[in-house]
């Protein structure tokens, strides 16, 4: 290896300075990067300079593994995962890489030894909020997985200016504010300015036949921008291995500008440069809610169009015969946000690449997999033919080819079936016309995977039904997983201690050896530790929600947690029925004696979305009544947590002892937090919905509270004709809640306030609340009292997360690497580091 530093040159840097691993190492490192780079005396140096002078401290320690990584895949050519997300959700980067890089307990010496408390610079760290809810943490979640086994990846995403919302609750409601996670720099990021790439839009497309014969057609576009690469490595747990996180920033190109400049139209010009940033300016901040707008389009092209580019830039670097693409890359799409990939991709290889329609088909294929993350039919993306012909003509043009020649297939597999060919059809020709880009994805990929196995059944039933007779092969099952390093040992350092105390460190990175826990939930010892654990985490989340909003709560109550996007599939009103149910018994009875219960809620509403938005009201409302009531004080406390995203999840999936999961069966594609609860030690009680019911195999049906009706009965419900009046009429305690909530009061006597929320559960309730509504209460009540049997419930407790090991995410990359992707591992040795000193 040569150096880069000449030789007989003076080093200012010895190898440890950016590589070293010892205490003292570290705090000199830190030291120095306070003096360059932050430009601060200790004295004077801020908080944020101390956070951002230890993240480079980190990061330099990172580069060594990415920069070895990404040479040893280019020098082997490695075939290589690219996984298109529009979100990454990635929380907070340094706890996670002091976790990865092995390095978490010297760190904390050092800082302690320059006098600063970890925690405190942990806690500086503006979080990427690069993403909604469950799809893109999965996306998070993946790419730490895919890094750990050590396989080669790039995960592809759009680098948001302003990411979802910070939330605050004001009078009740949700007010939106936005994120500025910028605002203070990103020291985990690279910009690549060196690497950008043209993105077309708009305008028209002619046809020509070149002077070798052949068909070509010239897209001319209106409007062109460029993206800007900036990549984040994302380290593997104690490997090598550091995989790259690009994320594409839109901007103006400048020959652009300089155009309409020369011509005199200065204001035209800076137009144009606003227009083109504001493709990455915010997240859209709806999951599973359309909203149809043109510059959501226009951020999904720019996603794969870049993406896409690169993978061809980097493939050519090493060859030039492109009908070998799909050896190099598998192309994962994340839900069908991506899915316009398949239309350009096949525009890159045919129009500018000038391969043959059929040889550009077949690497299209094969490259792409689809994962489909719900069932909700108005969730699936369309996009109005005149807005996708606008903006992408050429892809309408391609996508009208690819579905012409998917449609003589299918008329061959069905002949006379129309209605069947409507369906299939890439095109929605039913009043105004629509691209269907589920329907976009399948045709155009080779694998199709929902994210838990009922799920993935009721796919092949329902919404994608057609596609699985025609293609059953392409068909499979990938139950989601989460990974256990952030969400146990950076989340749970206690319960991880704890764990490997007993087991060693193994299941870290093995999450099948948490079985040998099982022994031990007969053993009174170990019992006392895991219950120690427990409460020292709740004390630790009360003290956070007496500091957050003001509620003391009592830590030997029942933590009672639901958190997740507000939906109403998703049922917390469900929740906020069973809260007044208890409140009415109780001011039935004053004396009643029960389990003291503290329910905590927390998530965000899509700014759009009313009744969402209703319901955080209704869960504040009803909190104010009951928290100041002294008649239930001490026994019943309600609490919504503001800003719920992933630096709060880790604080609050450490410390719950039940964990809802009450979606209405059929309704949640996966849930990847009914995961992260019991993997902390929660026992949940929930549906058979999503992976609740893998879960519950899993944990085994005696340490599961299982409530609802399964989506067999809610079917048979619905044709029998689903009446809720007649449930609310015939339980007198249910009619009473809803009457309450009715009459105003949790509303200062206002009785329109909740009308929306009430009246569509009597007279409709598509989601069935009503006709769990019992059975829940119940289901409750005895989750509740057998509380009280502290042995008992330890001994769940630990036995759930002793059998929750399917549940890792190292698991679900598995299956990916072997069913769709077929990628293997690729070693990263450390051997270059030459070049960092002499
Ligand atoms: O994906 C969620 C599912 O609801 C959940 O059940 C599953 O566990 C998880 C991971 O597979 N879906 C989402 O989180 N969806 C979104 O966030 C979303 C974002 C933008 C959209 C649509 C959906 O336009």
């Amino acid at each position: 290896m040569t150096s880069l530093i000449p030789p007989g040159c003076p080093t200012v840097l010895t190898e440890d300075d950016r590589t070293g691993t010892s205490v003292e190492t570290l705090r000199r490192a830190f030291m120095d990067n306070l003096f360059f780079v932050q430009g601060r005396f200790p004295e004077v140096a801020t908080k944020n300079d101390h956070y951002l002078a230890l993240a480079y401290t980190v990061r330099d320690r990172l580069l060594l593994r990415w920069l070895n990584s990404a040479k040893t895949y280019r020098d082997q050519f490695s075939r290589t995962v690219c996984y298109l997300s529009a979100e990454f959700l990635l929380g907070p980067h340094l706890g996670n890489n002091l976790i990865n890089l092995g390095l978490y307990d010297a760190v904390a010496e050092a800082m302690q030894q320059t006098g600063l408390d970890l925690n405190v610079l942990l806690d500086q760290e503006e979080e990427p909020g690069l993403g909604n809810g469950g799809l893109g943490r999965l996306a998070a979640c993946y790419m730490d997985s895919l890094a750990t086994l050590e396989i080669p990846a790039i995960g592809y995403g759009i680098r948001y200016e302003y990411g979802i919302f910070d939330q605050e609750i004001r009078d009740g409601w949700q007010v939106e504010i936005t994120d500025k996670w910028l605002r203070y720099g990103n020291p985990w990021e690279i910009a690549r300015p060196e690497i950008t790439l043209p993105v077309k839009f708009g305008g028209s497309t002619y046809s020509y036949t070149d002077d070798q014969g052949r068909y070509r057609v010239v897209w001319q576009p209106h409007q062109m921008v460029q993206g800007i690469a900036y990549d984040t490595p994302i380290l593997g747990y104690k490997v090598n291995t550091a995989n790259l996180l690009r994320l594409w920033r839109a901007e103006a190109i400048e020959s652009f500008d300089f155009q309409a400049f020369n011509t005199g139209d200065y204001y035209g010009a800076v137009n144009e440069k606003i227009a083109s940033e504001n493709i990455t300016k915010v997240l859209y901040p709806n999951d599973e809610q359309l909203q149809g707008k043109e510059l959501r389009l226009m951020q999904q092209y720019f996603l794969c169009s870049c993406a896409l580019q690169d993978m061809i830039r980097l493939y050519l670097q090493c060859s030039s015969d492109l009908t070998r693409f799909h050896h190099k890359f598998t192309v994962q799409l994340n839900d069908t946000h991506p899915a316009i990939s398949v239309a350009e991709l096949m525009r890159l290889l045919v129009d500018e690449h000038l391969l043959p329609w059929d040889t550009a088909w077949d690497i299209t294929r094969q490259t792409f997999a689809y994962t489909n993350h719900t069932l909700l039919p108005e969730a699936l993306e369309k996009w109005p033919l005149p807005l996708f012909g606008s903006l992408l003509p050429r892809h309408l043009q391609i996508i009208y080819e690819i579905n012409q020649r998917f449609l003589d297939q299918v008329r061959l597999a069905y002949p006379g079936d129309q209605e069947r060919l409507a369906r299939l059809s890439i095109i929605d020709e039913s009043e105004c016309r629509y691209v269907r880009m589920a329907n976009l994805a399948c045709v155009g990929s080779h694998a199709i995977n929902g994210v838990a196995a009922l799920h993935s059944e009721l796919l092949k039933q329902t919404v994608l039904r057609d596609f699985y007779e025609l293609t059953p092969e392409k068909f499979s099952n990938k139950t989601n997983g989460v990974t256990p390093r952030r969400w146990m040992v950076l989340s749970n350092p206690g319960l991880t201690r704890l764990i490997s105390n007993h087991i060693g460190e193994d299941w870290i990175k093995h999450l099948d050896q948490l079985r040998r826990l099982e022994p031990l939930a007969e053993d009174a010892g170990f019992a006392a530790e895991w219950h120690a654990v427990k409460h020292k985490n709740k004390v630790r989340l009360a003290e956070y929600i007496q500091q957050r909003v003001g509620i003391s709560v009592d830590p030997s109550s029942i933590f009672d947690i639901l958190v997740k996007r507000i939906h109403e599939y998703k049922r917390q009103h469900l929740c906020v029925l069973n809260i007044i149910t208890l409140y009415q018994r109780l001011k039935d009875h004053p004396n009643l004696d029960i389990t003291p219960h503290t329910f905590i809620f927390g998530g965000k509403a899509a700014p759009g979305y009313y009744k969402a938005k209703l319901i955080i009201k209704l869960i504040n409302s009803v909190a104010e009544v009951v928290n100041t009531d002294p008649t239930v004080a001490d026994r019943l406390k309600v609490v919504f947590l503001p800003d719920y995203n992933v630096t709060c999840g880790q604080r609050v999936y450490p410390a719950a002892d039940l964990s809802e999961q009450i979606s209405t069966a059929g309704y949640e594609a996966s849930g990847t937090g009914n995961m992260k609860f019991a993997l902390n030690g929660a026992l949940t009680i929930g549906t058979l919905d999503g992976a609740n019911v893998e879960i519950r195999e899993e944990v085994g049906a005696e340490n599961f509270f299982l409530f609802g009706n399964t989506v067999e009965q809610l079917q048979e419900i619905w044709r029998n004709g689903y009446r809720p009046w007649e449930i609310a009429n015939n339980n007198p305690m249910l009619k009473r809640v809803l009457d309450l909530i009715s009459c105003g009061h949790f509303s200062h006597g206002d009785t329109e306030l909740f009308r929306p929320i009430v009246e569509h559960l009597w007279q409709n309730d598509r989601y069935c609340l009503l006709a769990d509504y019992q059975s829940y209460v119940d289901c409750q009540e005895q989750a509740t009292r057998l509380y009280r049997d502290q042995k008992q419930w330890v001994k769940m407790s630990i036995l759930n997360v002793a059998r929750m090991g399917k549940f890792s995410s190292d698991r679900a990359i598995r299956e990916y690497c072997e069913d769709i992707w077929r990628v293997q591992p690729v070693h990263v040795p450390l051997a270059d580091t030459s070049y960092i000193a002499q």
